[in-house]
């Protein structure tokens, strides 16, 4: 698969309401954004269900949306894919659920798991926290520009880049070795703006 620049995580939860949500999606699609995740660390999985199928009516075709934790949920949302983390379901066992061409997607926090994610089915890599974030509940250690490097070397698979990733620093990450960038906050107070800005400083 070849990832776009951005990757854009709808944080849904106290801070972000559905119809927010709704909002936000809109926003960042008309900034250009073509690859969304559904985050939802709060809401049941009827909630998780409802609300991917409709983020993904709003976002269009043109737009992939992935499912974050639930490979189940995922298929039944209809949605493009699920990303898992260490704690979820394998990459085994959510490619078992999302056959290509739906997207499988894992989180990755060391060099050790960057290698088993290496050979694992998964269509992409996540690697961070590049920088100290807020967005994540207890976020293993950062591994900064440097980790980043290393990561890079280990894989040939798209490789995303995740946490403390800002206007600012977001080239820096790219030329580090990321294919992408995947951002919570600093999309958030302008959603259209930061996006377009993001793809227009990562082209
Ligand atoms: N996994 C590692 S860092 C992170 C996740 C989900 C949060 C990224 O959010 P932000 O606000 O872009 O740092
Ligand atoms: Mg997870």
């Amino acid at each position: 698969m070849k990832l776009p620049r951005l990757y854009a995580i709808v944080d849904r939860g106290p801070n972000l309401s559905f119809a927010d949500s709704r909002n936000y999606v809109q926003e960042l699609v008309r900034g250009g954004v073509t690859l969304l995740q559904y985050r939802n660390k709060s809401g049941d999985a009827a909630e998780m269900l409802s609300e991917a199928r409709e983020l993904k009516r709003i976002a269009g075709p043109g737009v992939q949306v992935i499912m974050n934790d639930r490979a189940d949920l995922s298929v039944a949302a209809g949605v493009d894919g699920v990303h898992v983390g260490q704690d979820d379901i394998s990459v085994r066992g959510a490619r078992a659920m999302c056959a290509m061409p739906l997207i499988v997607g894992i989180s990755t926090h060391s060099l050790k798991q960057m290698e088993e994610a290496d050979v694992s089915s998964a269509d992409y890599i996540a690697f961070g926290p590049i920088f100290a974030t807020g967005s994540k509940m207890n976020p293993d250690p950062v591994v900064g520009l440097d980790g980043l490097r290393a990561a890079r070397g280990k894989t040939k698979k798209p490789l995303v880049a995740i946490g403390g990733i800002t206007l600012e620093n977001c080239e820096q990450v790219i030329n580090a070795g990321a294919d992408a960038v995947a951002v919570i906050s600093a999309l958030k107070s302008e959603p259209k703006r930061a996006a377009e800005e993001f793809l227009r400083r990562m082209m």
